[in-house]
């Protein structure tokens, strides 16, 4: 399932730390800071779509039969202790009646794009952190269309019109606060903190509320009494610090409503991947490899949409006992193509004992932009290999291009193996575009992916250069 992968809790980046240490709330600033998040995204997409699912406790997720997970909830569902990640079997036993449906990701990228584009008319200044929110900063625009709590209700009335979904809404002064302030009364929330009213709204709020409080800092910090942001506020910075060393301070910091990160509409990603809990433990080692060439693909193909390509290849397997590992190798050239990130793969696979498999993922990571000219000394004192290998890479570019035409016309799913179709393949749809399609034959793509995949097996034993990979 195409949720966030490898997302793990957060440790403040230097980045952050650095900007966020000598910030002091000067004078009064205003709350021109938005955070938008679209009330149970997938559950609302797809009752937009059902109209008879109104009202019902709709969810989106795996299936129950399975070891599927919930992926987002309706407020419905909730009701009944129903959340995202819960496992789908233990939704539909707190729940029977609940409304299970398979996620359809193309359509909620097909929203996200619309509600980012609605974002985009009010301030250049939009930083998406998932398909569903995003942070604005409307400073300097306030002009033409007004401060930021009109700003925040015009956004909520054009997403209702246009897409049909509502918004919650939180404007505030800080990035941190107008997350805070989006969430306080979801759904069809709207919220905007003002500087004085600060203390009034962090003060009763759970410590782990905090960003970059996850639920072992949660735990540590509840140790020394301190339950409420407001208990945080309350220590003495040395003392947090001393504890806890940049991430206390940061804490403290955004536990006094300091917040000096600024919103940066060109948000580096730092990896992108995939990964899948299986419906049963997978031993078999074709199997796997097929499911991890269609996760290679799938990420590959969202590096080349995003105009990026990255050099380190991560591999993450979970056994049957939940021993999760993770093997990686770094590139000396970045790619976004899909074979040969499988390349790496299937050889990080290799390196992975060979138990039953719960979840296996792949993630791409050192990333950059791809019109960053690159590296000339790769195949230095090695000519005929840099030939080889440049024309192979061109060969490969000019077939992956010809897939992503296919892609973007009938879906990502379409260049999914053959062999997982119909299977708990990672995109719904790709059997039924294939065979709906005449040009789109499943024997095509399908031998196309295989010569593709011969073709970088080749390259890494005869063309490319010795020590074209390095170690991590
Ligand atoms: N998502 C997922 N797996 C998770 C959490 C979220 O697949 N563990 C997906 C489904 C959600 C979407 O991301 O619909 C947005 O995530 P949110 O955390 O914003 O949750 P929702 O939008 O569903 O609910 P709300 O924002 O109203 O709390
Ligand atoms: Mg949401």
């Amino acid at each position: 399932m195409l949720g966030p992968p490898f997302c793990e809790e957060l440790p403040p980046t230097q980045e952050f730390l650095a900007d966020s240490l000598p910030l002091a709330m000067s004078t009064e600033p205003a709350p021109s800071i938005l955070h938008v998040d679209m009330d149970a995204f997938y559950a609302s997409v797809e009752v937009r779509d059902n109209p008879s699912l109104a009202g019902l406790p709709v969810c989106v997720g795996g299936p129950a039969s399975g070891r599927g997970v919930i992926s987002a909830a309706s407020y419905e569902a909730r009701k009944f202790g129903v959340h995202s990640a819960l496992p789908s079997a233990e939704a539909r036993r707190r729940c029977p009646e609940l409304v299970l449906l398979p996620p359809d990701f193309d359509k909620y990228t097909s929203v996200s794009r619309q509600v980012m584009a609605i974002f985009r008319r009010y301030t250049p200044l939009v930083e998406p952190l998932s398909l569903d929110e995003a942070f604005l900063d409307i400073t300097g625009t306030e002009r033409l269309f007004g401060d930021g709590e009109e700003v925040g209700h015009m956004i909520r009335a054009d997403i209702l019109r246009e897409t049909g979904l509502v918004a919650s809404v939180g404007v505030a002064p800080t990035k941190f606060l107008a997350k805070i302030a989006s969430d306080l009364n979801k759904p069809d929330g709207f919220c905007v903190i003002r500087p004085a009213e600060i203390r009034d709204v962090l003060d009763p709020l759970p410590v782990s509320k905090i960003f970059g409080v996850g639920p072992r800092m949660t735990q540590k910090l509840n140790a020394l009494g301190v339950q409420t942001v407001g208990d945080l506020a309350s220590l003495e910075r040395e003392d947090v610090s001393s504890r806890f060393g940049a991430t206390g301070i940061w804490i403290h910091d955004l536990a006094h409503g300091i917040d000096n990160r600024r919103v940066n509409p060109k948000r580096e990603e730092k990896s992108h991947g995939m990964e899948r809990t299986f419906a049963e433990d997978l031993s078999d080692q074709a199997e796997l490899r097929q499911f991890l060439l269609s996760f290679c693909e799938e990420v590959a193909f969202t590096l080349r949409d995003k105009g990026l390509r990255g050099r380190t290849v991560t591999l993450k397997a979970r056994f049957g006992d939940f021993r999760t590992v993770t093997r990686s190798k770094t590139l000396d050239y970045p790619t976004n193509l899909g074979p040969r990130i499988f390349a790496i793969a299937k050889e990080l696979l290799q390196r992975v004992d060979q138990q039953p498999l719960r979840l296996l993922g792949v993630s791409v990571s050192r990333l950059e932009d791809v019109r960053r000219p690159q590296q000339q000394s790769l195949f230095n004192g090695n000519p005929s290999g840099r030939d080889q290998w440049m024309e192979s890479n061109s060969r490969l570019i000019r077939a992956t291009e010809s897939l992503d035409r296919l892609r973007k016309r009938h879906g990502r799913g379409i260049v999914i193996p053959g062999s997982l179709v119909g299977r708990d393949q990672p995109s719904r749809g790709a059997g039924q575009v294939l065979q709906q399609d005449p040009e789109a034959q499943p024997d095509l793509t399908d031998s196309l992916l295989k010569r593709l995949e011969q073709e970088s097996e080749g390259e890494n034993k005869t063309s490319a250069p010795e020590g074209e990979y390095g170690a991590q």
